[in-house]
């Protein structure tokens, strides 16, 4: 039997439907009498609603008619596109009709769209507000004074890493269905137990208390889907309201304005360098634009700041660090999580630090690393409080370094021809796999294994690797493994999808569940037998003993006979996370006359310590890379400057298609494994962190020029070359 745990399975549990088109999502659920909800949005980023008028006999109900929701305006609102009050109809198109028919009385006021004007507080985002800097936090390390005072050089300078719109294939939606007792709610979410906590909290007031949330397909997420939005809750209390199911699905352009955005922070930082490019300390502020001051939001996302200032040290010896961190709300959609939330700002930062460096020190980038870098950690505790579980730092420089040498060589031959050609690096510093996870894996009479997870993957293909750490410890064929997930009625804890913890978290789980069960069914056996369970072989999905032998089936159907039901459920808590890490290295030309950037080489080498399915793992690093590219290249978010989402469709706001696709090339390292008991570390976020800072360091050599913000569109490129 081979091996499954390393195996590249395909994704044998996901894919089957998915490719012959029958694959389940939100909008193909549908029942008779069901009505269509549109959302009443605020044309305005920031008004005073004076009054709502709804059309005659419409089913329409504004925020003064709904229970106190998060995020939903009542008085004043905070960014274009935030619900105000929703119109139900038979069919979409009616409902569509009739929300136009709706006439929302505005009194504008001022927006607050740009931060730096936020800062000057001359106008406040929300009206109650006394300083749009709604939070603060300090980080400091080590003895910042001297270390400028010893610097042979201080480079300094603001770097943005800027506004981007989650792109899911999928928008969000869902429908909701009460049957007089019990609330079903089908949502693409990828956090099915927060929204049926939440709903409970919401609607146990109403007597409902009974809620099943069922995650059906998901057309992608990327941290955009945790947050539990009010169009949900609307729909749920609406479907308790009315009796009728109730289906609700966002446009793109609803999509854009009303989802979480990601990133948008800037570090203002001034940096000491000695004559050999060793950082000496750093000193800043990192500002993060959290949007609209929605308290429980932003109290939330204000997180991602603080740990993109405390992972400011990447895997660094940077021994003197003062950031102040700034939360400042403006009249934009909140910001929440995207793939890495925190981390790729961090890593961005401190990669962009070393580089600019490096520039202005006359030090290769590569050499700038190597005389920074940690040699290697264990159970590492960083002077600004992160963790690093593992890692062997210098020993995986050493491996990159013939390629980065190999690409300098063909960056040196385009610029022989008279090309524009740079080699970009980046040190990729994450933290990743967080909290608990739980899994029941059962023995059905017929011999098969079914494992259900408390997790919610979207696209991720964890059910995959599920199914091949079950089918490891039984010693079957992976195909004899069923995986169930994404439906509170399954299992009575989960956890969502995030944090590139699905693997590392769920998969310990799914490991110690099947264990457990092995050994009951050993005991199972021995008792049938009569004889001690240490006696009996297993192999092959067979219990073997001189006196008989027993097949999965026997002993499912034997131990259900004796009162033993066959499964386990097993809760595993990782503490407190593990601490992937990689060095990403490109190569890309500059069109001279179009100032296009076109990537020509990419390589990862990642250290993720055991990789369960490294089909599945290159499958996060090729998608990753490309969503990294992408915010570097192309991703922008333009508002006027009355607070209108400019790039309100995917013909303004411009992400890769298959003719921007880049050839990524994994190399998985394996030098330093985590604690759990797989031995893994997450990868779902890695390549999207490292890919932004290694692609704008490329260009960066490339055009010869410092470059301080992203995307670097061609306009941008072709400015720097003729400045
Ligand atoms: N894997 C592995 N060995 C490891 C680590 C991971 O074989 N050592 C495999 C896993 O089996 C899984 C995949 O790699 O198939 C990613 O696993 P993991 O790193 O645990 O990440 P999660 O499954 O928790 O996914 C979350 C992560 C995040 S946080 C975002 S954001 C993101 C991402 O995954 N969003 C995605 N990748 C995405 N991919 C798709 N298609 N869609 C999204 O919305």
């Amino acid at each position: 039997m081979p091996r499954e745990i390393g195996r590249p399975v395909r994704r044998i549990i996901e894919d089957p439907s998915l490719i012959t088109g029958k694959g389940r999502f939100v909008y193909d659920i549908d029942f008779k009498g069901t009505l269509y909800a549109v959302f009443i949005r605020s044309q305005y980023a920031h008004a005073k609603i004076k009054s709502i008028r709804c059309p005659e006999g419409a089913l329409c109900y504004t925020a003064k008619d709904l229970p106190d929701l998060i995020g939903l305006a009542k008085e004043e609102a905070l960014y274009q596109g935030q619900p105000l009050a929703v119109v139900l109809a038979e069919d979409e198109y009616k409902a569509r009709d009739l929300a136009e028919q709706v006439e929302v009385e505005y009194e504008p006021l001022p927006a607050v769209i740009d931060v730096e004007e936020a800062l000057k507080n001359v106008n406040k985002a929300k009206s109650d507000l006394s300083s749009n800097i709604v939070l603060e936090d300090n980080v400091e390390i080590g003895d910042v004074d001297s270390a400028f005072k010893n610097a042979y050089k201080v480079v300094e300078a603001e770097v943005i890493n800027q506004r981007v719109i989650p792109s899911a294939m999928e928008p969000r939606g869902a429908v909701a269905y009460f049957d007089g007792r019990r609330l079903t709610v089908w949502s693409s979410t990828q956090n099915v137990f927060g929204l049926k906590d939440t709903l409970i909290q919401l609607l146990s007031k109403y007597g409902v208390n009974d809620v099943r949330v069922v995650q059906p397909f998901v057309g992608g997420a990327f941290g955009s889907k945790i947050y539990i939005y009010p169009e949900e809750a609307l729909i749920s209390y609406l479907a308790v309201l009315t009796g009728k199911p109730i289906k609700w699905f966002n446009t793109r352009t609803e999509e854009f304005m009303s989802t979480n955005h990601g990133r948008d922070m800037r570090l203002k930082f001034k940096a000491a360098f000695d004559k050999e490019g060793k950082l000496l300390g750093i000193e800043g502020t990192l500002i993060m634009d959290l949007g609209a001051p929605i308290r429980e939001i932003y109290e939330d996302s204000f997180g991602m700041a603080t740990t993109a200032a405390r992972l400011l040290v990447g895997r660094y010896k940077v021994n003197a660090l003062k950031v102040k961190v700034l939360g400042v709300a403006t009249n934009k959609t909140f910001i929440g999580p995207y793939r890495g939330a925190g981390r790729p700002e961090a890593t961005y930062f401190v990669e962009r630090i070393l580089n600019l460096g490096a520039r202005a020190l006359g030090v290769d980038q590569f050499e700038i690393r190597e005389v920074n870098i940690i040699d290697e950690v264990s159970h590492y505790n960083t002077p600004t409080g992160m963790y690093y579980d593992s890692g062997k730092y210098r020993e995986t420089l050493k491996i990159a370094k013939p390629f980065y040498h190999e690409l300098l060589r063909k960056r040196d031959e385009l610029r022989a021809k008279g090309k524009l050609a740079g080699v970009g690096v980046a040190i990729v510093s994450e933290i990743a796999s967080f909290g608990t996870g739980t899994a029941r894996v059962q023995l059905t009479p017929n011999g098969r294994i079914q494992v259900v997870s408390g997790f919610t993957p979207h696209g991720q293909g964890d059910a995959t690797a599920f199914a091949q750490i079950a089918a490891e410890i039984f010693d079957v064929d992976v195909s004899q493994i069923d995986v169930l997930w994404g439906d509170t009625d399954l299992i009575s804890h989960g956890s969502l999808t995030g944090g590139s913890t699905t693997l590392t978290v769920g998969g310990s789980a799914v490991y110690e569940a099947s264990i457990r069960l092995k050994e009951k069914l050993l005991r199972v056996v021995g008792e049938k037998l009569g004889v001690r369970p240490e006696e009996i072989e297993y192999s092959n999905g067979k219990f073997y003993h001189k006196k008989g032998e027993m097949s999965l089936a026997d002993t499912a159907r034997e131990a259900l006979r004796m009162g033993v039901y066959p499964e386990e459920e097993y809760s595993y808590t990782i503490r407190p996370y593990t601490s992937p890490y990689g060095i990403h290295i490109a190569l890309v030309e500059v069109d001279r006359e179009t100032g296009f950037v076109k990537v020509l080489e990419y390589k990862a080498f990642d250290d993720v310590g055991v990789v369960v399915n490294p089909l599945l793992a290159e499958g996060q690093v090729h998608g990753g890379a490309l969503q990294g590219i992408s915010q570097a290249l192309y991703e922008e978010t333009v508002y006027s400057k009355e607070g209108s989402l400019i790039t309100s469709n995917f013909s303004d706001y411009v992400i890769p298609t298959a003719m921007e696709a880049v050839k990524v090339e994994w190399k998985s390292l394996a030098l330093a494994k985590s604690d759990t008991p797989l031995g893994s570390k997450g990868i779902g976020e890695l390549p999207a962190i490292a890919a932004t800072p290694t692609i704008l360091h490329a260009v960066e050599d490339a055009i010869g020029k410092n470059i301080y913000i992203m995307p670097t569109k061609p306009e941008l490129i072709l400015k720097l070359l003729n400045s």
